[in-house]
């Protein structure tokens, strides 16, 4: 009797390879000190710049909102990737093991919002076409008109900022329209958290919110942190 091979096989075959197999490995990663990591700072969104747009256009603002987590520049975000970038931001207040779920639930919640299946990688490329992108036009742009009028509605204290109390309440109101579904809900709020996590005492203000989806928040933290590393 031959081997029986079926699609249903392959299929599963292929998700341990493709999905199962990275979340494994980002759990055997070692951790990351900030102080110790000597990576790239701000990359070039020039032409010939590390994250150049593959075919000659320049980047989206969402392309360079993940850049930072973009390692070897390859358009390819793997939760290794996004474990290892939380980590150098001294994990946004999280403990190593929630930094390693919120890194994988992110990675998998994007990836498989923009590919339509279930992935273990976020391709920046794809990010483009994306009509469900929170902040950002169709074409990756980001709306700055939209950032300001959201900012407006729920800053219950009017004080120019959002923090964890008021999100939440954007949060609860996402999740009772029903439009975005669980898994979209869920992925907004890891990246409120994250942006929380950027801001100053855990508050953001409008410049804050407006470097983080339009430009590269996630540096300029992470040359702060390492400002403060023993020289
Ligand atoms: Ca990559
Ligand atoms: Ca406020």
């Amino acid at each position: 009797m031959g081997v029986v091979f079926n699609g249903g096989l392959f299929v599963a075959c292929a998700l341990v390879l493709s999905v199962v197999l990275p979340f494994v490995t980002m759990f055997m990663m070692p951790n990351v000190d900030t102080c110790d990591h000597h990576g790239v700072s701000k990359p070039s969104f020039t032409q010939g710049g590390r994250y150049y747009w593959i075919e000659g256009s320049k980047p989206m603002s969402t392309q360079k909102h993940v850049a930072f987590f973009d390692r070897n520049g390859d358009y390819s975000l793997t939760p290794s990737e996004m474990l290892e970038g939380l980590q150098r931001l001294n994990c946004l207040g999280m403990d190593s093991y929630a930094c390693k779920i919120a890194a994988a639930q992110y990675v998998f919640f994007k990836g498989t919002l923009n590919k339509g299946f279930p992935t273990a990688d976020i391709d920046a490329r794809r990010l483009i076409t994306s009509n469900h992108d929170w902040m950002y036009s169709h074409n990756g742009q980001f709306n700055q008109t939209k950032l300001s009028q959201w900012i407006s509605k729920y800053d219950a204290n009017k004080d120019d900022a959002l923090d964890a109390e008021e999100v939440k309440t954007f949060i609860e109101s996402l999740a009772s329209e029903g439009k975005l579904g669980n898994m979209g809900v869920a992925l907004v709020e890891l990246e409120l958290q994250m942006a929380l996590g950027l801001g100053n005492k855990g508050v953001m203000s409008r410049i804050l919110w407006l470097q983080f989806y339009g430009n590269h928040l996630w540096y300029t933290h992470e040359e702060i942190l390492k400002s403060k590393c023993s020289k």
